[in-house]
């Protein structure tokens, strides 16, 4: 061995592969890069590059003639099905689209990670690094202003247009990553497609799918499409398909929409045999640059791909947006039979060719089409049948459904329409986009300072109500946040977290100044965070401007899907020195989730902790942390107090700490882990030790004011 004992003892020096973390010897330290991914370091943009700007620039139109036209030009190297990419595009939008979560907001095409691991290397995406091959072309044309993520979307879009559906409508302006996602928690498989069991508490109530997890086996977007576990059922994988669809925020009727219409175009590729195809493409040899899957018996032949092992297509004229999946999913009766690779598919019962597809290689001859277990639940399942009757004799029923759920399933997780660019941007306002009106900028801010000054309300009050507004905000669907002021709606305003007493009664002040100033709620409640915080500042000596932009907007309970916002509450919130309950999860990796989808770094973090404990805004009024005896004023305490050694720390019972003093055994203070995480984690505490040093209580201060800043702006899209 090279490396091992005896071997030359000269090695390159660096720890350049990924398989020997430095820390892999302490598996329960926090993973804190999860904070730090996509920065500066990552972005090969200049630094003042602004993508909204460039893609302003873009010319449209052309972009869109661009890639409709090069659906229809097949390549030797991976010829088109019947000479039409336009299956393989829609399935590369809907893959990357599919992989959205609802219950955290990660995965999801808006940020074009299907181009890196795991996703692009995912057993469902076989074949989809050639669509994003086919689609460079345009890429490499258009530049930066066209990422990767909007021309995913974009193909699929143009797609169906060519096939002769009107989309819904086309937002551009999502923004590139330049690396895999580290924070997306995909399942603990250590094992592609292991059997489904591990990820269900009961394999046999879907509804016991570990959370946040959308998909039944790891590396798949959804479900088995040979059925539960391989196991051919429709009815079964019925309840499969509903609650995975369920996740990604589909009911029933846009779940048989998209299934049917996906299913509408193009085709599944089995014609070979499974046990020749090669390597994913994060495995694969430098000489196929980035390819997976190789397949030795393709041969450029349309006819011999191989992609999920299933064969045939769904309808008479898979390039064709038209009726065809309902007229062979109603009109025929199927049976259980095999693809030439071996998989579980359903075949009709005594279809002549004339009515069968042609095969796409183009030699003309009928070819057997085909359902897969997930197609036969569109008509097993009693409410899919009912809903895919009514689409089949109402094709402008099924239409618009369609084109309405396509567009929610790939502009979901790009948070509010002032995030979509183009001509093609609807002007109708959807409940799922959380939409918020435009609020006043026009009012005296000095004067609203004035009266929440003079309202008779607690810094601590102001400061927590703000916070608990704005804490909400995920990047991850850019959902969530202060703006829209929907803290006072159901059902935020009777979440524990949000101590909804206390709320009411500073909801019941700040309100009427709103009305008195025509500020909005929602701009009303995060200046009384400022005002607040200006006072704390003060009375730790500190003098720093507390920045404002007003202009959020009141959002009503007609604009707010209640259901929808359920996945926003807070179950703790580490700031706020807070659980709602005993987790298997640590508050410390809680606190650590949530700042990875706040968008924080881990100094943000720390700053923000340390400073909202000793201000006093712990959930309740808790004591856990307050690490002062000038309780209410922004001090530095906090770190100072963690870091001195005249303290020791002492576990209790019940999870909490006592600290004393070192010498007398006097008890000082209490704390969580959330709060002796700052001291104890090597990381953590090299923060905590910045903020303790003599030389930046003026930093300190600073730095919060900027943090606290970023938090109440996290939504304010339409100031970039
Ligand atoms: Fe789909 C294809 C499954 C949904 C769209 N899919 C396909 C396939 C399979 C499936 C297996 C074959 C692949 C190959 O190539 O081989 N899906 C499935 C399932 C589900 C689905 C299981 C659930 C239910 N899809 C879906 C949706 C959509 C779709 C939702 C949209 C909207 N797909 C699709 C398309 C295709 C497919 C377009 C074709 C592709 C080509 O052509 O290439």
């Amino acid at each position: 061995s090279i490396h091992g004992m005896g071997g030359c003892p000269v090695n390159h020096g660096g720890n350049t592969g990924m398989d020997k973390p430095v820390t892999k010897w302490w598996p329960n330290a926090l993973n804190l890069d999860i904070l730090h991914q996509h920065g500066a370091r990552t972005n090969p943009m200049d630094a003042d590059y602004n993508h909204r700007e460039a893609v302003k620039g873009l010319d449209f139109e052309a972009v869109k003639a661009d890639v409709k036209a090069l659906l229809t030009e097949s390549q030797d190297w991976w010829p088109a099905d019947w000479g039409h990419y336009g299956g393989l595009m829609i399935r590369l939008a809907w893959h990357s689209a599919g992989s959205y979560r609802m219950q955290d907001g990660r995965g999801g095409a808006a940020g074009g990670n299907i181009r890196f691991a795991p996703l692009n290397s995912w057993p469902d995406n076989a074949s989809l690094d050639k669509a994003r091959r086919l689609l460079w072309p345009v890429k490499k044309k258009y530049g930066n202003a066209l990422s990767w993520a909007d021309l995913i979307i974009l193909s699929g879009n143009m797609a169906y247009e060519s096939m002769g559906l009107k989309p819904f409508g086309f937002g551009f302006g999502r923004e590139d990553i330049w690396g895999p996602e580290k924070d997306v928690y995909w399942g603990s498989e250590d094992e592609w497609l292991a059997p489904s069991e591990g990820r269900y508490g009961d394999l046999e109530d879907a509804s016991t799918l570990e959370n946040p997890l959308s998909a039944v086996h790891m590396g798949l977007i959804y479900v088995n499409p040979e059925g539960v576990n391989g196991q051919p059922d429709p009815a079964r994988t019925a309840l499969h398909v509903r609650e995975t669809f369920a996740r990604m925020a589909m009911n029933d009727e846009e779940t048989a929409a998209l299934t049917c219409g996906g299913h509408t175009v193009g085709k599944a590729h089995g014609a070979t045999a499974e046990l020749s195809i090669g390597v994913e493409p994060e495995a694969a040899p430098y000489e196929q640059q980035g390819f997976g899957w190789h397949n030795p018996d393709h041969g450029g032949s349309a006819a011999k791909s191989f992609t999920s092992g299933i064969e045939g297509a769904w309808t008479k004229h898979p390039t064709q947006f038209d009726m065809g999946y309902f007229d062979y999913l109603f009109n025929y009766e199927w049976e259980l039979t095999k693809s030439p690779a071996g998989a579980w598919q359903w075949a009709p019962v005594d279809m002549p060719d004339s009515e069968k597809p042609v095969d796409a290689g183009g030699s003309g001859a009928a070819q057997m089409p085909m359902m897969t277990d997930a197609d036969m639940a569109m008509k097993v399942d009693p409410i899919y049948n009912e809903i895919c009757q009514r689409f089949a004799k109402d094709e402008a029923y099924f239409r618009d459904t369609f084109a309405r759920a396509w567009f929610k399933l790939t502009h979901r997780d790009m948070g509010p329409r002032v995030n979509y660019y183009g001509p093609d941007v609807p002007a109708e306002d959807l409940i799922w986009q959380d939409p918020i009106p435009a609020g006043a900028t026009d009012y005296d801010v000095d004067a609203v300072k004035a009266k929440i000054a003079d309202s008779g309300l607690s810094a601590v009050d102001l400061i927590t109500t703000a916070w608990d507004s704005a804490r909400t905000f995920r990047g991850s669907d850019k959902r969530g946040g202060a703006n829209g002021a929907r803290i006072r709606l159901a059902p935020q305003k009777d979440w524990a977290g949000n101590e909804p007493q206390r709320l009411a009664k500073v909801l019941g002040i700040l309100e009427p100044i709103a009305a008195e100033t025509g500020a909005s709620i929602a701009d009303v409640i995060v200046l009384g965070g400022n005002v607040g915080l200006e006072q704390a500042l003060k009375a730790g000596g500190q003098s720093v401007d507390v920045p404002f932009a007003p202009g959020r907007g009141d959002a009503d309970d007609a604009m707010t899907e209640t259901e929808s916002f359920d996945v926003l509450e807070p179950v703790a919130d580490g700031f706020r020195n807070w659980k709602k309950d005993e987790y298997a999860v640590s508050a410390e990796e809680m606190l650590l989730d949530r700042a990875q989808l706040m968008g924080l770094t881990a100094a943000e973090v720390t700053v923000l902790l340390g400073g909202l404990r000793v201000i006093g805004a712990n959930h309740g009024g808790a004591k856990h942390g307050v690490f002062t005896d000038r309780e209410g004023a922004l001090t530095t305490d906090f770190f100072v107090n963690l870091t001195d050694m005249s303290n020791s720390w002492h576990p209790l019972d019940d999870g909490t700490y006592e600290i004393r003093d070192r010498a007398s055994g006097e008890i000082k203070w209490t704390a969580t882990s959330a709060d002796l995480v700052f001291g104890s984690n090597s990381i953590l505490r090299s923060y905590a030790e910045v903020y303790a040093q003599d030389d930046n209580h003026e930093k300190f201060a600073r730095d919060f004011v900027a943090a606290w800043t970023k938090v109440m702006n996290a939504d304010r899209f339409d100031l970039v």
